[in-house]
């Protein structure tokens, strides 16, 4: 199976990307973590993107924060599909970091999951993988049958407290 790079600009970014990891873990894909910034480490942001694809990763997952031009940096470097995870790190509470992340320029594309929301990232890249592999879109089905069966739980739970 194919990697997932991980991507953060900072080591701040890590309890937020940690549920992208623990994800991706859950589902037993490979992945590798590094902690590359667009404007501290720029030349080792483009390297890494540049020789993504015949490194052997599917698709790159990229957490930033701030004026967070980082998963956009990635893409404009690669056709591999990019993932952004927009951080809650600022006095903006993460809302510069989304429209910095989400509004890209038309021509390179970057997906863009809520401010904050890495178990999402790491999910869309987990549905990427299971285009051309039937035992992880299995795993993936699964996964959203018992979400259906816990809701279905409290609700359940719920009805008994309060309808008579
Ligand atoms: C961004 O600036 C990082 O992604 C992080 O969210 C934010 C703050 O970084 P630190 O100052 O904590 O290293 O580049």
């Amino acid at each position: 199976m194919k990697k997932i790079g991980i991507i953060m600009g900072s080591d701040s970014d890590l309890p937020v990307v940690e549920k992208a990891i623990e994800t991706l873990e859950d589902l037993d894909i490979p992945y590798e973590v590094h902690v590359y910034s667009a404007h501290r480490t720029p030349a080792i942001a483009n390297d890494f993107s540049r020789n993504a694809r015949k490194n052997g990763f599917a698709a790159i997952i990229a957490a930033a924060g701030k004026a967070a031009h980082l998963a956009g940096a990635i893409a404009a470097n690669t056709t591999l599909p990019v993932i952004g995870i927009p951080i809650k790190s600022s006095t903006l509470d993460g809302v510069d970091a989304l429209l910095s992340t989400v509004q890209m320029p038309s021509g390179i594309p970057v997906a863009t999951v809520a401010i904050d929301g890495a178990k999402n990232a790491a999910l869309l890249a987990a549905q990427i993988i299971a285009v051309e592999d039937e035992d992880l879109a299995e795993k993936l089905q699964s996964r959203r049958e018992d979400a259906t069966a816990s809701v279905l739980k409290k609700n359940a739970a719920i009805e008994k407290k309060y309808n008579r």
